[in-house]
């Protein structure tokens, strides 16, 4: 049997995903947009009653001085109304620039509006806003998932704004990307239940963002699958997706198994935390790797999953 990447996306189905990002994310998008931008901000503030993101660093934010600039020189109404548009997805100058920003860059503007709301620089939920019965319903279902996925899905949020969304994959050259520092000690890891080579080297490049050396073990048609996303397929496609998403993040495997499935095939699942720069050590998120490799050896097919429970962390079934 030869593989296509539609049916190697059922290797080891069994694995249980958190279905609820999803499902709170599409109750987002269905709120009115000052609803919207009022359910991210209390969502935001009740998170950061536990944890809040570390700042994304100057050199990060000065790549969107130039914005930062113009939106302190606005009226309250005109900030008011710069957020509408971008929650929106209007078309208009400010959503225009957004859409270029690479993902990190989106959560690291409104990390900043977020600071100056609270320090009143940027217009501030208005004094006396009574929250709709719709915002406290989504509200509610946040608080029912954990910290993991709540960031997911605000992250979800924050990546749908702007107009034309779709524009930051075709120009990837001018995507504002963010970079973090890391300490110079690359976290250290062994997988109980696999040894395979490639696995190992992939797991080491993405925790030195070292995307060129993780791509290079993909097949040339080869495909990776982020959390509830379709597969992005071929090196360049995957290349520019890790330059943007993949900055900083730690990868924390512990267990797994392989298996040789059929004309030198192999499948390996690896399960383990993954934290994200933004909250460090805070919030560790329960990921599972289900990799196919050619017999050559080449990454064929890579799926990342968010699981539904730390209970999870340990279903390492073939079906
Ligand atoms: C100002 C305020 C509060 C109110 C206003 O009305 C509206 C908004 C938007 C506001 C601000 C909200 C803010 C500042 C939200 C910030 C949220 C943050 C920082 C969320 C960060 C989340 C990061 C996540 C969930 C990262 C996950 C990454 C994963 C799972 C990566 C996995 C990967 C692995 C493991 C691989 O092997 C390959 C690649 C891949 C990237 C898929």
């Amino acid at each position: 049997m030869s593989y296509t990447i539609e049916s190697a996306r059922n290797i080891f189905s069994s694995t249980q995903v958190a279905d609820a990002v999803p499902a709170t994310t599409a109750k987002f998008a269905e709120l009115n947009i000052d609803d919207q931008l009022a359910f991210l901000w209390y969502a935001y503030a009740e998170l950061g009653r536990t944890i809040t993101p570390a700042a994304p660093g100057k050199a990060n934010l000065q790549l969107m001085e130039g914005i930062f600039n113009d939106i302190k020189q606005m009226s309250h109404e005109e900030q008011t109304q710069l957020m509408r548009d971008l929650a929106s997805n209007a078309d208009t100058p400010i959503s225009r620039s957004y859409a270029y920003f690479g993902v990190n860059a989106k959560l690291g503007f409104w990390w900043q509006l977020g600071e100056w709301m609270k320090q009143g620089i940027v217009a501030p939920m208005p004094a006396g806003y009574q929250m709709s019965t719709q915002v406290k319903a989504v509200l509610e279902a946040v608080q029912r998932i954990d910290q993991s996925q709540q960031i997911t899905v605000l992250r979800n949020t924050v990546v749908n704004m702007g107009f034309d969304p779709s524009l930051a994959d075709k120009k990837q050259a001018e995507v504002i990307n963010f970079k973090f520092p890391r300490s110079s000690l690359s976290p250290q890891f062994t997988i109980e239940g696999v040894t395979e080579p490639t696995v190992l080297k992939y797991i080491e490049a993405m925790n030195a963002d070292n995307f060129e050396a993780a791509v290079a073990l993909f097949a040339n048609n080869g495909a990776l699958q982020p959390p509830f996303q379709k597969p992005i397929v071929g090196q360049e496609a995957i290349t520019s997706y890790l330059r943007d998403e993949g900055q900083g993040l730690v990868m924390k495997p512990t267990k797994g198994v392989s298996e040789t499935i059929e004309d030198g095939y192999t499948q390996h699942k690896v399960t383990g935390t993954v934290e994200t720069p933004w909250f460090g050590g805070n919030v560790g998120m329960n990921i599972a790797w289900r990799f196919l490799l050619d017999p050559q050896g080449q990454i064929y097919f890579v799926a990342i999953d968010l699981l539904a429970s730390p209970k999870e962390l340990l279903n390492l079934t073939r079906k």
